[in-house]
């Protein structure tokens, strides 16, 4: 079988490389030439455990090439992105309109093609149907189309991706078998067939669903300050009931997913998506509230004021370098506007900007660590010591304790002893 892969990032390529592991034919498209040189080299450009292994096996076994155009194949799947429009909050659709327009031409009677890209409920049906048929070939009866998201956690994606349980939502029932049998191919988790319109909400409520209780987290959090209760001790102990798992507050919600599909949800009835809406403005809220509490820390503790910031973590996920809309940005922006300066240290980012965590201590008030990498759990306090004159560390995201005396320690537990 051959599979053609439209879109090369964090789903499409640990999807070609499953795809090509399993016997099957793989390319991969994707319209940056650079990335794709790179990846006809072997050099894989997203840090993800397995991916760099699987794509130079499959490379080495004849199984896989990247490509900037599509080619004829007999399952077409589309994994590109799907950012919100600032102006209504409503999906945008450009890239995968694109990437359906890119294959028409290469479509053929019997073929399946599958959106995996998040799409707001009906975009299946209302957007893209239409667009393939410009084939002159008709969805359920010469070609098949379904909408099947991906569910995956970054960090073990290439695990999840066979593991996981898939909803495949087709146009008809035919279009949800013909997808059904594509997966099968290497999912070992259950195939929960079901209709597209049905699969794209699913899928958008999934991570309302983690947006709307990480809000409930962080608006705890301000009560707790305000109140002077220590938010992380309420939150252990309402865990300890069978029925209830409040999430953990932090600096904001950054990511592809958690931002940004609530809007597809509440662009689609604007006047009934109250909590969606509030949780998303709550968690927008997060990095003002994250960059005013620095500030105030700085002001009511520093021996001798120096208006350097160490920032420890910039992607929005621990232990990976994906910075997609991570709050860690807005944050460094708000304290750079107050006339601060940042050293920034991130061991899983690359980039000429970034510093040692020596160089990024040096002389700085406070240090504030805003990624939960396992790199943070494990610091070298004395390195603290010898760069700061009077150490403090605020851990926004509570994954140190313990720390030695001469370190002054904040969370979000006890912000209200600031
Ligand atoms: N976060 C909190 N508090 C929490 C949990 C997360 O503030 O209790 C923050 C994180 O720090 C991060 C953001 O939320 O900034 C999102 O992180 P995440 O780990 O919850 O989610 P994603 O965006 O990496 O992946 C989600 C997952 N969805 C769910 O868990 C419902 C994943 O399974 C999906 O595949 C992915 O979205 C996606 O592609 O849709």
């Amino acid at each position: 079988m051959k599979v053609c892969v439209v879109g090369q990032g964090y789903i499409g390529l640990p999807t070609a490389a499953l795809f090509a592991k399993h016997n099957c034919d793989v390319v991969g498209v994707d319209i940056n030439k650079e990335m794709i040189d790179d990846l006809n080299n072997g050099i894989v450009h997203i840090e993800e455990p397995g991916i760099s292994e699987s794509i130079n096996n499959a490379i080495v076994e004849g199984r896989y090439h990247a490509s900037l155009s599509p080619e004829e194949a007999d399952v077409f799947i589309i994994t590109v992105p799907t950012p919100y429009l600032v102006e209504n909050l409503s999906c945008d659709l450009s890239y995968v309109i694109n990437a359906c327009e890119s294959i028409v031409d290469y479509l053929k009677s019997g073929n399946t093609v599958i959106i995996e890209s998040t799409i707001a409920p009906g975009s299946t049906e209302e957007s893209i149907k239409s667009l393939l048929e410009k084939s002159g070939l008709k969805v359920g009866i010469d070609i098949y189309l379904a909408h099947c998201p991906e569910r995956v956690l970054p960090g073990q994606i290439m695990y999840e991706l066979v593991n996981n349980n898939r909803i495949i939502g087709g146009v008809t029932d035919a279009c949800t078998e013909k997808a059904a049998e594509a997966y099968g191919i290497f999912v070992k988790g259950k195939l929960l067939k079901t209709e597209a319109k049905t699969a794209e909400l699913s899928k958008c409520m999934e991570n309302t669903f983690r947006d709307v209780n990480i809000a409930l987290a962080n608006e705890l959090t301000k009560i707790c300050a305000k109140i002077g209760v220590n938010t992380l001790d309420v939150i252990e102990l309402a865990n300890q009931h069978p029925r209830v798992n409040i999430h953990n507050p932090g600096p904001g919600v950054g990511g592809h997913c958690l931002a940004i599909d609530p809007y597809f949800i509440y662009s689609k009835a604007p006047e009934d998506a109250n909590i969606i809406k509030l949780s998303r403005d709550t968690n927008n809220s997060m990095p003002q509230f994250t960059s005013d509490k620095a500030k105030l820390i700085i002001q009511k503790h520093t021996k001798q004021y120096k208006p350097k910031i160490a920032i420890l973590g910039v992607s929005y996920k621990g232990n990976t370098g994906d910075t997609r809309e991570s709050p860690a940005f807005e944050i460094i922006s708000n304290l750079e506007k107050e006339g601060y300066t940042v050293g920034i240290h991130d061991p899983h980012v690359i980039g000429d900007k970034f510093l040692s965590l020596d160089e990024a201590l040096q002389d700085a008030s406070i240090a504030l660590i805003l990624a939960d990498h396992d790199e943070f759990k494990k610091l070298n306090y004395s390195l603290f010591k010898e760069n700061m004159e009077n150490p403090i560390i605020f851990d926004t995201k509570n994954i140190i304790d313990n720390v030695p005396d001469y370190i002054k320690l904040f969370n979000f537990g006890n912000l209200y002893k600031i």
